[in-house]
């Protein structure tokens, strides 16, 4: 067996007709053996299209289990998946594809004619379609060829996947997994979290991401376990869906939702086992109300598509509210201050973290990627700590310029740029505001040069160019900016006007 991540999880694949991979909403399953076959089909597919181990696919498409047999099938083949948010718009995909190269490149169908001019652009081979429903030029393709495969051995260094993260500044940055990375990481959350045969997952987060994609999958995989998969997050689905579940993770906004329904309690919650929040911080009255209601205690985590899930609550033991627990035991951290030195107990610094878990590198950036590791191998979070007595990591806020929504990264400068390209705009600033269903949202500032455009126009605008979850939910229009003796706009300024609001 090589390190391949996919022969590592197919080794815990079970088979036979009742081994249950996926539970459709419609009541539908898919067997580990036909997604096995299936993922074969297009690994052979993707070879027959002139593939070299390595080539990177693109995918931009709604969630349906035929994705995920995509990514199984490119772990197979050994080539790098790359998955792409729904919601980005042709001309944020057009600069990933320009920066990965993909050979491939797999899109809903309805995005076909646009991407195909971008994907050509960029020099991919092929551009293949599959729809919301599992449908389209990819599976008819796929469906010719033989269902089995032989895995392209990989290294434990060579890299499984690229995701994209948006910079503070400037360009997105192409966080390259490896192997070992994700199987190290997915395997350590199988131990500490208890995984075990007979887990029925409920999954309804977006799998463009490290959280639905490796997090959740990975694990109920590692135990042969069935998922409900529901193509996106609904509280009543999720409540109805719930009592045939032992294991639930979520964003923190599916809890607020959960609770916002009176109807929903502990016999909704009778079979779970396992509640886990992560991507954004969990609020301590979700988490006691959620107790309150419940009787469980969500165990929150936290990771970075950087590094994968770092530290974690106790799976027997505390779970401390507000807290994300400590290291996991592949990873080691620190509390820091600016010069990488670690901080004493109970001192505010950014957190550091070191592991096999910890990505190799940007894409193509090796500046980039030298500036946020120090020299003895500490990947610099970006996210402000300290360490409680009892030794579990708080986060406290974000060096970096970072909005979470809804457990999705919003990036205020990406905003800005587009605002300031608007002829009636003279500049702007993007903000968080705290928001009860997505913990915090995007806000703007803005000053214009004429008042031809209103908030409504403004927000159009961006929404032709930025993927939705970025669009501003407001746009206040100010005389000037608030700024310092030094010229920069004050934020902390703009922060508190927007919670006042
Ligand atoms: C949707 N909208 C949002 C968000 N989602 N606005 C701000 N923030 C959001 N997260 C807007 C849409 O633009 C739209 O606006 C309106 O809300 C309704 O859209 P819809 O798609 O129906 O939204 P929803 O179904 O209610 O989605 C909310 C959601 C979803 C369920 C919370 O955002 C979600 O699944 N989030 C999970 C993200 C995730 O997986 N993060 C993990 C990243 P309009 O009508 O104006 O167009 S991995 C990570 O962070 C690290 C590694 C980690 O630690 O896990
Ligand atoms: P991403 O770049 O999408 O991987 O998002 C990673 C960021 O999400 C981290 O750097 C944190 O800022 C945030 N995050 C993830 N989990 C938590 C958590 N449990 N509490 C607070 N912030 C979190």
């Amino acid at each position: 067996m090589s390190d391949n991540l996919f022969e590592i999880l197919e080794a815990r694949f079970p088979s036979g007709p009742d081994a249950i991979a996926f539970e459709l909403e419609d009541g539908s399953t898919i067997s580990y053996d036909e997604m096995n076959a299936r993922a074969a089909q297009m690994a052979n597919l993707m070879v027959s299209l002139g593939t070299e181990t390595g080539d990177r696919v693109a995918v931009q498409v709604e969630k349906s289990t035929e994705s995920v047999m995509l990514y199984l099938a490119c772990l197979r083949a050994g080539l790098i998946y790359l998955p792409l948010n729904f919601a980005y718009t042709v001309a944020e995909v057009d600069y990933f594809l320009g920066d990965a190269t993909p050979a491939i490149v797999v899109c809903d169908p309805e995005r076909q004619v646009d991407i195909k001019v971008k994907a050509a652009a960029a020099g991919a081979k092929v551009v293949l379609t599959l729809d919301e429903n599992g449908q389209g030029s990819l599976v008819d393709q796929a469906a010719s060829h033989s269902d089995s495969f032989n895995t392209v051995p990989r290294a434990a260094d060579d890299i499984a996947a690229i995701l994209y993260t948006s910079g503070t500044t400037g360009r997105s940055k192409g966080a390259m997994l490896t192997h070992d990375n994700l199987s190290s990481n997915a395997l350590t959350l199988e131990r500490i979290w208890q995984w075990r045969e007979g887990d029925v997952l409920l999954h309804a987060l977006p799998i463009f991401h490290v959280h639905g994609l490796f997090v959740a999958l990975h694990c109920i995989f590692l135990v042969g376990g069935k998922s409900i998969f529901l193509s996106k997050f609904d509280a009543d689905k999720v409540m109805d869906n719930l009592p045939r579940s032992t294991v639930l993770t979520g964003v923190p906004t599916f809890y607020t939702r959960l609770l916002a329904n009176p109807d929903f309690g502990k016999e909704h919650c009778k079979n779970m086992r396992l509640f886990m929040a992560g991507s954004a911080p969990l609020l301590e009255e979700t988490f006691n109300e959620f107790s309150k209601r419940t009787g469980h205690t969500i165990l929150e985590r936290y990771g970075m598509t950087e590094t994968g899930m770092t530290c974690s609550n106790p799976y027997d033991g505390d779970r401390i509210a507000g807290l994300v627990g400590p290291e996991m035991p592949d990873t080691v951290g620190r509390v820091a201050d600016d010069d990488g030195n670690e901080l004493p107990d109970g001192e505010i610094g950014v957190l550091e973290v070191k592991g096999r878990n910890i990505f190799k590198g940007y894409w193509q950036m090796p500046e980039k990627t030298e500036a946020e590791f120090r020299e003895d191998g500490y990947f610099i979070t970006g996210d402000m700590a300290k360490r409680e007595p009892n030794g579990y990591i708080r986060i406290v806020g974000r060096s970096k310029d970072l909005i979470i929504s809804g457990g999705f990264n919003v990036y205020p400068k990406e905003i800005e740029a587009c605002l300031d390209n608007h002829d009636a705009v003279l500049e702007s600033a993007v903000v968080a505001k705290p928001d009860t269903d997505f913990g915090e949202v995007a806000i703007a500032y803005v000053v214009r040069t004429s008042e031809s455009a209103s908030e409504e126009d403004l927000r159009a605008y961006a929404r032709e160019q930025l993927a939705n979850f970025k669009v501003p939910k407001e746009v206040i229009f100010l005389d000037e900016l608030p700024r310092n003796t030094m010229g920069k706009v004050q934020k902390n300024q703009l922060r508190e006007w927007a919670a006042e609001r």
